[in-house]
């Protein structure tokens, strides 16, 4: 017995837990009312457990004149409770204790305070409720309130209003995981014939079914000539000297709690989430060009060959080099401050927005509602940071752009040499023809094969200049085209991020939200 109940606390324990996260997770989310009840059923278990639970409070339940008062007074052997048919005549609940040491604070927390000691030992709280179909309002307040907190409910029926729906449309259906702490009475028996009784409790029993109240215990008792007493008195001691049914009561309360949550939630079932990779592509191309990541990609390309030129270029022509911009530069690409990069047109807004729905879209897929649309929320929820994260990863990514290639420097001095090469032989030529035009005898000029060495100097300097400047741009546009890959890729990445940071990440949470939120009502329930 103590096995077992130490079992239940702790099943109702991880349940409670359980609950009061799906209820945290649901928050924003679900339903408030729903989430409500649930966060005051974890508080109400956190009250109850705290108290008597040597204790059993029992409620007997009905409609007016079904007998509730008749049998509380039976099975306490003395007159407490006033009994009458035309008049609401409970307005208070009322107690009959069975060993009432330490049932005080207990009591108290039910807020009944009319009690009666009438027997040792049990533990058994036994409430008179007023009548759930009482003309007046605060009597049926009272057996809601109670209804909803006591151990143990008996529905007190007669046969004359067993099936009204009030009781079964108000209550029993609700009850449906209560089966264990319920009991149905069928009183006043001693008015039916003794063949019809039978018929009436199989009867009873089917309605309950339909209730969903399959397999609780039904009762024929009659207060007036005392049948069937017996039973439900040994009944209720079953169920009280187990000291378990305040457990049972909360774990129904929390099942039921954990039910209406998941019924919010669209049935809150489990399901795979999307792999994230498969969605960072689409994003990342919109960003992308609304980052003008292309337009840096192609400045960078250009860029690179614009200096290629100017540190490799024929020295006698690549000074004009020097007076265009450099195409990079322009875009005030600093580490600091913004860039200068043009503002996304609307049509890439249009697009990048069309990107963040469709990763709301695709994360939310096979999630129900409302959670599905918290899900596209979340995806959105970042939108506004977009533009100042693009702006900084494309700022703050490294370009490469000041790594000057080795073989620049080496071609540069070649072309110093050779123009000076070229230069030589102009100086030589001038010095030949000013003395001819001084009619001075001319030193003999030196010659490869046919040609005066330096005539050789001037033009062979010139064309191996224009040739390696011609050979070098080449190579230039070659390495301009590697460099733009790698910074396209780099660029990529930090594009990659900014839309997994602003975008992805929050869906995916909101969807791990649900998916947590799941697991927990089922561990719940
Ligand atoms: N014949 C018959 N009458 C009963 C029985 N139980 C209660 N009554 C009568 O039904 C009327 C209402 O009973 P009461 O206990 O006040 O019902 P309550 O309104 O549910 O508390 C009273 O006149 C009782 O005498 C029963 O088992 N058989
Ligand atoms: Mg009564």
């Amino acid at each position: 017995m103590k096995l077992l109940r130490g079992k239940a606390e702790a099943s109702l324990d991880d349940r409670l837990v359980a609950l009061a996260e799906a209820a945290d997770l649901a928050d924003g989310r679900l339903d408030q009312a729903v989430v409500g009840r649930a966060r005051d059923v974890v508080a109400r278990a956190g009250i109850r457990r705290s108290l008597s639970v040597e204790h059993t409070a029992v409620a007997l339940a009905g409609a007016t004149g079904s007998g509730k008062s008749s049998i509380f007074n039976a099975l306490a052997g003395r007159e407490l409770a006033e009994v009458g048919a035309t008049r609401p005549t409970t307005s208070k609940a009322q107690a009959a204790l069975w060993g009432p040491d330490g049932s005080g604070p207990l009591l108290d927390w039910l807020g009944v305070p009319l009690r009666h000691v009438v027997g040792e030992g049990s533990g058994l709280i036994l409430l008179d409720l007023p009548d759930h179909d009482s003309i007046v309002l605060s009597h049926r307040l009272e057996v809601d309130r109670l209804v909803g907190v006591v151990d143990l409910l008996v529905w007190v029926l007669d046969p004359q209003k067993y099936a009204d729906a009030a009781v079964h449309e108000r209550y029993l259906k609700a009850l449906g995981r209560h089966r264990d702490n319920m009991l149905v009475v069928l009183n006043q028996i001693d008015r039916l014939p003794e063949r019809a009784i039978r018929r009436c409790l199989d009867d009873l029993r089917g309605l309950l079914a339909v209730d969903g109240l399959e397999g609780v215990p039904v009762l024929g008792v009659s207060a007036r000539t005392g049948q069937g007493l017996p039973d439900l008195r040994t009944a209720l001691d079953r169920k009280v000297s187990r000291r378990t049914a305040w457990a049972a009561r909360l774990t129904a309360d929390v099942g039921t709690a954990a039910d209406a949550l998941s019924e919010t939630a669209g049935g809150a079932t489990a399901f795979t989430p999307v792999p994230q990779t498969a969605l960072v592509r689409p994003l990342s191309r919109a960003l992308s060009e609304a980052a003008a990541v292309p337009l840096v990609v192609r400045a960078v390309a250009k860029a690179h060959r614009h200096r290629a030129v100017a540190a490799t270029g024929w020295p006698v022509t690549r000074w004009v080099r020097g007076l265009r911009p450099d195409p990079l530069r322009r875009l005030h690409l600093s580490r600091k401050g913004r860039t200068s990069l043009p503002a996304p047109t609307a049509v890439q807004l249009t697009m990048v927005d069309t990107a963040v729905r469709d990763v709301g879209a695709a994360v939310s897929e096979g999630l129900p509602e409302p959670w599905a649309s918290a899900v596209r929320h979340a995806a959105r929820s970042r939108s506004d940071e977009l533009g100042d994260a693009l702006d900084r990863a494309v700022a703050t990514a490294s370009l490469g752009a000041s790594k000057k290639p080795r073989w620049w420097r080496v071609i540069g001095t070649l072309q110093w040499m050779v123009t000076g090469t070229m230069a030589a032989g102009a100086l030589w030529l001038l010095a030949l023809f000013a003395l001819g035009y001084l009619l001075l005898p001319k030193p003999p000029t030196p010659t490869v094969g046919q040609a005066p060495w330096p005539t050789v100097l001037l033009v062979g300097g010139a064309v191996a200049g224009v040739v390696i400047a011609f050979v070098s741009r080449v190579v230039a546009w070659i390495g301009g085209r590697r460099r733009a890959r790698k910074v396209a890729k780099t660029l990529r990445a930090a594009i990659d991020r900014v839309g997994e940071e602003l975008v992805i990440t929050p869906a995916c949470a909101e969807q791990g939200r649900y998916v947590r939120f799941v697991d927990r009502v089922s561990s719940a329930g």
